[in-house]
Order: C-alpha cells, then sequence, then structure tokens
C-alpha cells in the first residue's frame, strides 16, 4: 500500500544522510525528515526500532518497508523514479564507472568517519596513532583519487551523477572534521565542485553545519 510519505531518519550532519535527502530533493520526491541523534540516548532507541544497528540513515517507503545503509536506500529511490532520472547510469560502462567512483568515496568517507570515532570516543591515552594517520591517509588517498579524474562541470562530463552528489556531500563532511595538523587534502576540483553545486537548493539546503 502506497500513500503514505516517506520518511528519512538521520540528521544532515552524517553526510550519508545527507546524500539521500540531496537525492530525494534532485528526484522531487516528497518526504519527511525525522532527526534522530546517535548521540542522544532516547533518539538512539527510537532509531534501534527503525535500524537494529542503531545507525543513521534509515529509511521508511510509503509502502512501510524499512531499508537501511544509503546505498540500499539509493537502489530503491533509483528504482522509483526509473532509469531516465537515475543519478546512476544504467549503461553497462558508465554505471561501472559511477559505482567504482562511488566505492572509492564511500570509503574515503567511512575513513573519516572511523578517525572521527577513534578520536571522541576513545580515551585519549588509548588514541592508537598510526591506525589514525592511516585513516587520515585513506581518506586523503580517496578523495584526491576522485579529484584526479574529475572532469568538468561534473566528475563524468555533462550529466550530474550520484558520484558529483556523493563526493560534494563527502568533501563537506570532511573539511567540517578533518583535524588541521595531518596531511591537507589537495582537492581543487572537488572544491570547485562543491562550490559550483551548493549553488542548487536540493544541496544548500541540506547543507548542515556539525554542532549546530
Ligand atoms: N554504510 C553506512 C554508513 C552509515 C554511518 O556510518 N552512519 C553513522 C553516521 S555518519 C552512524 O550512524 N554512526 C553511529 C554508529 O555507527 O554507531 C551507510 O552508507 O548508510
Amino acid at each position: 500500500m502506497r500513500g503514505v510519505i516517506m520518511i528519512l531518519y538521520g540528521i544532515y550532519t552524517s553526510p550519508f544522510v545527507r546524500r539521500i535527502a540531496t537525492t530525494l530533493k534532485l528526484y522531487d520526491l516528497e518526504f519527511t525528515n525525522i532527526e534522530l541523534k546517535t548521540s542522544n540516548a532516547a533518539q538512539l532507541s527510537e532509531l534501534r526500532s527503525k535500524n537494529p544497528l542503531g545507525r543513521v540513515p534509515a529509511f521508511e517507503t510509503d509502502a512501510g518497508a524499512l531499508l537501511i545503509d544509503s546505498i540500499a536506500i539509493l537502489d530503491y529511490l533509483d528504482r522509483l523514479v526509473g532509469i531516465k532520472k537515475s543519478l546512476i547510469p544504467s549503461d553497462f560502462e558508465q554505471r561501472t564507472t559511477v559505482m567504482t567512483q562511488i566505492g572509492i568515496l564511500n570509503g574515503a568517507m567511512e575513513k573519516t568517519v572511523s578517525a572521527v570515532y577513534e578520536i571522541e570516543k576513545r580515551p585519549e591515552d588509548k588514541i592508537h596513532q598510526p591506525w589514525l594517520e592511516q585513516l587520515h591517509q585513506q581518506t586523503k588517498d580517496g578523495m584526491e583519487a576522485i579529484d584526479n579524474l574529475a572532469m568538468t562541470p561534473w566528475i563524468n562530463g555533462e550529466k550530474m551523477t550520484q558520484a558529483d552528489v556523493s563526493a560534494v556531500v563527502f568533501w563537506d563532511a570532511i573539511k567540517q572534521v578533518r583535524p588541521n595538523d595531518v596531511p591537507a587534502i589537495e582537492c581543487p576540483k572537488l572544491v570547485a565542485l562543491s562550490e559550483r553545486a551548493n549553488s542548487l537548493s536540493a544541496f544548500s539546503e541540506t547543507y548542515k553545519v556539525r554542532g549546530h
């Protein structure tokens, strides 16, 4: 049964949540956002009723089905809007290219999330510095690999794809949390891409500064 509005659980400071919100807006799909923070005990308990992992994003379809993990949610949204509108191309070669790019971007973002948790969740004397350095390096390597291959105006040329949405929301998030005393990430093309994308309402309306 369809008819009830789709619900996105999670807060836009999570890049994985923001990429779903941005994609929903780019697809002109109506949805409600319920801001559940994993750092708030009551909200975490509500989130666990949607996702046993207590992780965001969680997503409820208009038929009441629950989806977790942003890749699975994107897959659902792409099927909903159809191949003409989907930000992941259906053409075999183009699809493989975009999926590879998304895979690198996911990894780069996950490494930064792990680095943030290493710093914020561990007592200071338990932080394992070599591991932390490796995480920072992996994010740098992943984002710079995408910057190297990026074309203009979008990563794959004339048409925006999910690689652009993911690159922009991840870049915006990484910039906010990356410490100054680790190797800087050199991504001039992603800087320009983020500026261009954030002039679109689907990106600017979902941009949120951590801690606000
Ligand atoms: N692979 C997942 C990653 C989601 C993720 O890492 N979410 C973080 C926020 S950015 C979270 O909920 N962390 C809390 C936890 O893992 O306990 C996805 O793509 O949805």
